[in-house]
C-alpha cells in the first residue's frame, strides 16, 4: 500500500513537470506533442489527418505536423476552435510554419471569429499570411484585441494547404494567450518572423 501511494504521487510529480504547454495556451495541443488530438481536419467525414506528425523536425519541444498527401492534388485544411472564457482581454495568436518546395501561395492561415468574419491582417482578404516555396521555421505573431472579438467566445485558427500533393507545410507552436501588450489597430498587424 505504501509503495503504491509514492507511485501514484511520483507520477502525479512526472506529469505536472512534463507539461508542455503554459496553461494560459487557449489551443489545445498546439505544439503537436499529443498526436493530431484536438484538431479537425473533416475526420467526421472519414478522412484521415492530412499529413504526418513528426518527431524528427519541430520549431519546439518534441513534434510538428506536416501538412502533405503524396495522392491528393487537392487542398485540405487543419483546424481548431478555440474556445475563449474571457473576451474582455487582448490577445496574442502565434504560430511557426515551415515550407519545403511549396507552390508559390499554397500554405495559408486564417482566423475566424464567431459571427464577424476573419480577422483581418490589412490586406482584402482573410489570409493571415501566406507561404510557399522552401523556407525554414519562422514563427509569426498576430496581437487580438478584445474589441476584435466583438465579445464572441468561440474563434477557430485554419492552416490550410491548397496542393497537397506539391511540397510540405509544417506546423507547429500554435499558441492564443491573453497579450500583455496593447493590440495594434484593426487593420495593422503584419506577420513578425522571430
Ligand atoms: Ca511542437
Amino acid at each position: 500500500m505504501g509503495l503504491g501511494l509514492v507511485a501514484i504521487l511520483c507520477t502525479g510529480m512526472v506529469r505536472i513537470v512534463g507539461e508542455s504547454a503554459p496553461p494560459t495556451n487557449l489551443v489545445t495541443n498546439g505544439g503537436f506533442e499529443n498526436g493530431v488530438g484536438g484538431w479537425l481536419y473533416e475526420q467526421w467525414l472519414g478522412k484521415p489527418a492530412p499529413g504526418f506528425i513528426d518527431t524528427q523536425d519541430q520549431y519546439e519541444g518534441r513534434a510538428s505536423f506536416k501538412m502533405t498527401e503524396p495522392g491528393n492534388a487537392g487542398g485540405r485544411y487543419m483546424a481548431q476552435a478555440i474556445k475563449i472564457a474571457d473576451t474582455s482581454q487582448d490577445y496574442l495568436l502565434s504560430f511557426a510554419l515551415k515550407t519545403v518546395n511549396m507552390p508559390e501561395g499554397d500554405g495559408y492561415v486564417r482566423f475566424g471569429i464567431e459571427g464577424h468574419g476573419w480577422l483581418s491582417a490589412g490586406n482584402d482578404g482573410g489570409d493571415l499570411v501566406r507561404v510557399g516555396g522552401t523556407q525554414e521555421w519562422k514563427r509569426y505573431e498576430f496581437p487580438v484585441s478584445a474589441a476584435q472579438l466583438h465579445g464572441t467566445k468561440k474563434a477557430t485558427i485554419f492552416f490550410y494547404h491548397d496542393h497537397l500533393n506539391q511540397g510540405v507545410l509544417g506546423i507547429d507552436a500554435v499558441k492564443f494567450e491573453p497579450n500583455s501588450v496593447p493590440a495594434a489597430p484593426a487593420t495593422a498587424p503584419d506577420a513578425k518572423g522571430k
